[in-house]
C-alpha cells in the first residue's frame, strides 16, 4: 500500500462565483490556491478555467497561459479538464490537448449531469485517448457510473495502453444522474477495477454531501482522493466551504490517519507515469 494521491479541483465548471465568493477564478486566484494546496499535500491540480465574466471558458489562450503559470509557480502535475462545461462542443474539448497539459481528465461515458447531459460518445472518447497516447499526454478516465469501467476496458483492449503505460481512474461519485457517492458503489467499481491491467490506481470524489463517506471508503479500499470546490462547497452541515486549503487539509489530515500520508509531486508522477520535470 502506498501513500496518497491528493487532487485538487479547485474550480471546475458549475459552481458560480456570484454564489460562491470563495472560488478561484482569475489566473492570480487559482495559482495562489495552487501553491497553497500543494504546500497542504496535493499533488496534482484538475483545473477548469473562466473568463473575464467568471463563466467557464476553454479559451485556448488561456489554458496556455494557465498551464505555463502553473508550472512556474508549482511542481504540481497540471491535469486540465477535457470535459469542461456540458455546453462546450467536442471540437473545443479536444483542442484542450493543443494547451500541453501534463495530464487531462477523459470521461468514459455519457452521464445525465443534473439538469444537463454530459455527452461524451465512444468516437469521441476514442479520440480523446489516442490523441492524447501521441502526445504523451497522461489521461485520467474519469468514471461517473459503473458502467463505464466496460468501456474503459474495451477502450484499453482494443487501442491500447495510455502514454506512460499506467492506467489511473477517477470515480466521480454523487453527480445526479451517476453513481451514488456510497462506500457499496465505491466497493462495487474496486471489485470491477480489479479486471483492469495489473496496477490500476484508482482515486475518489464525492459531490456534496457524500465528500466524507467517499473520502473515508477510498482510503480503506487502497484508493487515493480528489477534493475541492469543483465538488463540494459546503464543509459541514451548515457551514460553506471557506477555500480549497480547508478540503486539502481536511483530505491530508484522513490520508495521515490512515497511515497513507500524501505523495510528494515526485513521487505521484512516478506512481501514475508522468514524466518528471
Ligand atoms: N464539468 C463537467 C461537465 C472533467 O473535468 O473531465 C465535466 C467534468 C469532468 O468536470
Ligand atoms: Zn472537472
Amino acid at each position: 500500500m502506498t501513500g496518497t494521491v491528493i487532487t485538487v479541483a479547485p474550480t471546475g465548471a458549475e459552481v458560480s462565483k456570484a454564489d460562491v465568493p470563495a472560488l478561484p477564478v482569475t489566473l492570480d486566484e487559482l495559482v495562489r490556491t495552487a501553491k497553497e494546496c500543494e504546500a497542504l499535500g496535493a499533488s496534482i491540480v484538475h483545473v477548469h478555467i473562466r473568463d473575464a465574466a467568471a463563466e467557464p471558458t476553454l479559451d485556448q489562450g488561456r489554458l496556455r497561459a494557465t498551464v505555463a503559470a502553473l508550472r512556474e509557480s508549482t511542481d504540481l502535475i497540471v491535469q486540465l479538464s477535457s470535459g469542461g462545461a456540458v455546453t462546450d462542443p467536442e471540437s473545443d474539448r479536444l483542442a484542450v490537448l493543443d494547451a500541453g497539459p501534463e495530464m487531462a481528465s477523459c470521461t468514459m461515458g455519457t452521464v445525465n449531469f443534473g439538469d444537463g447531459v454530459f455527452l461524451n460518445r465512444w468516437e469521441f472518447i476514442v479520440d480523446l485517448h489516442t490523441r492524447m497516447q501521441e502526445r504523451g499526454i497522461v489521461p485520467e478516465y474519469e468514471i461517473f457510473d459503473l458502467g463505464q469501467l466496460t468501456t474503459l476496458q474495451r477502450l484499453l483492449g482494443k487501442y491500447g495502453l495510455p502514454a506512460g503505460g499506467h492506467v489511473h481512474v477517477d470515480l466521480v461519485m454523487g453527480v445526479p444522474g451517476g453513481m451514488p457517492g456510497t462506500a457499496a458503489a465505491l466497493v462495487a467499481c474496486e471489485q470491477v477495477i480489479r479486471d483492469l491491467p495489473a496496477g490500476t490506481t484508482f482515486s475518489a470524489t464525492g459531490i456534496g454531501r457524500s465528500t466524507i463517506p467517499v473520502m473515508l471508503a477510498s482510503l480503506s479500499a487502497g484508493g487515493h482522493l480528489r477534493v475541492g470546490m469543483e465538488d463540494t462547497t459546503t464543509y459541514a452541515k451548515g457551514q460553506p466551504v471557506e477555500s480549497n486549503m480547508q478540503l486539502v487539509a481536511r483530505a491530508a489530515g484522513f490520508a495521515q490517519l490512515a497511515q497513507r500520508p500524501p505523495l510528494t509531486t515526485d513521487a505521484t508522477r512516478s506512481l501514475l507515469g508522468v514524466a518528471p520535470r
